[in-house]
């Protein structure tokens, strides 16, 4: 009930603009109409009764707008024009009983599937499900995410090169909207995309072959595109190289995305989805992981002596990240994770692109908290950071000093 209610309140602060002007224009015409003779004669208070008429179906259309482009907006995309057509807001509402409520939305960065250790090609199965669930983006702070079993990101993929992959793709029949994959490990239309369409309820198979190893990012791609991505629809598949990654002692998966709200950052309630602002690349919050304080407990740890990887992908729709680990230098870069191509050695901060990804390794030599950032800093405001806890003994030959209260540069 409250969350219909917020929902509500920002349907109306989102409509204020047209509103108001709608209720002046209202008290004019009453007042003009009981006082002022010149109101009188019809052939003047039907064209002023049609004018209010009109402003009120404006105001009718304008609403949608928060969710869709506005109308005085031309988009040149492909699909529908609009990001969320306004009658599957009202599907929502008849849905969102139905909808799982995700306890934690978030992917458990640990979740990396193990090395393979096969030395022949075989055929691989997944079958992930699309599904549109309510979970929190921060206390309080409520989202409809859309997710890839109901997680974010979705579940990380581990390929051998040369793999055939068989991935069925199912859309929960909770689902309001319609959902499809494309990976970009996929050689072929769409990436997956034009094979997997679905509706609610539907399951469809794509067959592909991964020939180039590389860490991929995946993602919804039924229009509007970025809408769905902006709802938390990506994750990564890795092709390993015939001859395996080099070993190391903890990989995690780690993703940054961005999502927009029509309600300013920290608003409590369900937040209502803002075209305008995805348009503008203003994200309300820029995360790891789906959610603000993802990474800040205790999922990312590590010891002293240990090697870790990290596979970092950017599912942003318009962002690019300057990934960077406070209190460590990158090793080795896989940079826009490109396998086969030379590493790169000591790298402070790598940029990862929209749909892109990087893969970094990094020696741990004393303890302390390791703080995982983008480094555009003022995005950690909205969410983007993460911890690596590294236990183990001191190391005075590298790291020495008095701790204080900073954990930053
Ligand atoms: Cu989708």
């Amino acid at each position: 009930m409250l969350i219909a209610l917020s929902y509500i309140w920002s349907l109306i602060v989102g409509s204020i603009n047209i509103i108001v002007p709608t209720i002046i224009i209202g008290i004019i015409l009453f007042i003009g109409f009981k006082k002022i003779p010149f109101f009188k004669p019809w052939q003047i208070r039907l064209p002023m009764i049609a004018t209010v008429a009109i402003i009120f179906l404006i105001a009718l259309f304008v609403k949608p707008a928060i969710f869709e482009f506005p109308p005085f907006i031309k988009p040149y995309g492909p699909g529908i024009s609009g990001s969320i057509p306004f009658k599957n807001v009202i599907s929502f509402f008849k849905m969102k009983n139905k909808m799982e409520e995700v306890t934690d939305i978030a992917m458990d960065p640990n979740a990396v599937p193990p090395a393979i250790t096969r030395t022949e090609p075989a055929t691989v199965k997944f079958s992930i499900e699309t599904k549109e669930v309510i979970a929190e983006m921060a206390p309080g702070v409520v989202f409809n995410y859309w997710a890839f079993d109901g997680k974010i990101p979705g579940p990380m993929l581990r390929v051998r090169e040369g793999d055939m992959v068989e991935l069925t793709l199912k859309n929960n029949i909770t689902s309001v909207h319609g959902h499809n994959i494309d990976l970009h490990a996929v050689t072929g239309p769409g990436g997956g995309a034009a094979v997997t369409d679905i509706g609610p309820g539907e399951s469809k198979t794509l067959k592909f072959k991964a020939l180039n190893p590389g860490l991929y990012v995946y993602h919804c791609a039924h229009p509007n595109v970025p809408a769905h991505m902006a709802h938390g629809m990506y994750g990564m598949i890795l092709v390993e190289p015939k001859e395996g990654l080099p070993k190391v002692d903890k990989e995690f998966y780690v993703m940054q995305g961005d999502f927009y709200a029509v309600d300013p950052m920290g608003a409590k309630g369900l937040q209502v989805f803002d075209a305008h602002r995805m348009l503008d690349g203003l994200p309300t919050y820029i995360v790891f992981n789906g959610k603000t304080n993802s990474l800040t407990g205790n999922n990312m740890k590590a010891k002293v002596g240990e090697k870790v990887r990290i596979y970092f992908g950017n599912g942003s729709v318009s962002q690019i990240s300057s990934f960077h680990v406070i209190g460590e230098i990158f090793d080795t870069v896989y940079p826009e994770a490109a396998i086969g191509s030379e590493p790169h050695k000591n790298i402070q901060t790598t940029t990862v692109p929209a749909g892109g990804a990087t893969i970094v390794e990094f020696g741990l030599e004393v303890p302390g908290n390791n703080i995982l950032v983008d480094h555009a800093l003022s995005r950690m405001d909205r969410g983007a950071w993460g911890i690596l806890k590294v236990e183990g003994e001191p190391n005075k030959e590298i790291y020495d000093g008095v701790m204080g209260k900073s954990s930053g540069h």
